[in-house]
């Protein structure tokens, strides 16, 4: 199967979300949440995506994860990533069971295509204190591509992980696995990273955005968010509408596109010094806002 095909069939199986002209919604992706070892490139910027969550979580958006959120090369169980993050897995909790959370599996957590697995790992935790099953992902549907589709108009934008234009990571998943488990993460340490990453070989990742691109231009121009390459990317109206959000694991910020009633904008979460010496977490916006319609012909 070819990239152009692989996209296609995520586009078809993708899962419908509703907009309208009031949606907030919020991207983030490639957070490789780990277990807070030196490994886990989260932990530097846990706090900061904490913040940015909860001010999306108090100002009533819907939170769309495009792909490797949890980083289940270099760690094995669930487990491990809930006890290193749990403050932002219940904040994550409180964003499903209002029905504003979507999740994307990406090539870093690809175990999530197993229904049985999501169910098993995902739907409770066991309280430390009371040894108690609490509720956690309850009912939670992973999915390969999610479609946001106007209620009135029907335009569509299409959001996926992107790695289904990556032959190496969609369909040897398991041997880059393997390789990070044994060979990669005990280098990364020592900071030697790993080649066959798109986020860190800049030919693979424009070949990656290529392929993507050919593919939204034979159809019909469709918005396209994807995640992946860890590039954030922010086309101008008239150019091949192809965006990225980014990652979660940049040095000392987070980036991130949102979508408010009908603009969209790339932005970027950090941590600045004020005078007195303090630390603060602020938000800057990288690019726009700009209007949907402005990319949707
Ligand atoms: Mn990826």
């Amino acid at each position: 199967m070819s990239s152009a095909s692989r996209l296609t069939k995520t586009y078809k199986n993708a899962k419908i979300v509703p907009i309208n002209d009031c949606s907030k919604i919020i991207m983030f992706s490639d957070c490789h949440r780990g277990d807070n070892s030196f490994a886990d490139d989260f932990a530097n910027n846990r706090n900061i995506y904490f913040h940015a969550l909860s001010h999306y979580y108090d100002n009533g958006y819907v939170y769309c994860e495009l792909g490797d959120g949890d980083e289940l090369w270099e760690n094995k169980s669930f487990k491990s990533l809930f006890r290193a993050h749990k403050n932002v897995y219940l904040l994550m909790s409180k964003f499903h069971q209002e029905g504003r959370l979507h999740l994307i599996w990406g090539n870093h957590d690809m175990v999530y295509k197993n229904p049985k697995y999501v169910k098993k790992h995902l739907s409770s935790y066991t309280d430390p204190k009371t040894e108690q099953e609490i509720p956690l992902f309850p009912d939670l549907v992973y999915s390969e591509g999610v479609v946001l589709k106007h209620e009135t108009t029907g335009k569509e934008i299409f959001l996926a992980h992107g790695h289904q234009a990556d032959w190496w990571n969609y369909l040897f998943w398991t041997w880059s696995r393997f390789l990070v488990r044994i060979l990669w993460k005990p280098l990364q340490i020592i900071g030697i990273a790993d080649p066959t990453s798109p986020a860190k070989n800049h030919r693979e990742l424009i070949k990656i955005e290529k392929r993507i691109k050919n593919w939204i231009h034979e159809n019909n121009n469709l918005m396209t968010v994807i995640g992946h390459t860890h590039r954030p990317r922010f086309p101008k109206t008239g150019e091949i509408p192809l965006f990225n959000d980014g990652s979660c694991v940049h040095p000392r910020s987070v980036t991130g596109i949102e979508i408010n009633e009908g603009e969209i904008s790339l932005i970027k979460w950090y941590t600045s010094i004020k005078k007195d010496g303090t630390l603060q977490i602020v938000k800057t916006t990288l690019e726009g806002p700009r209007e949907l319609e402005g990319y949707q012909v």
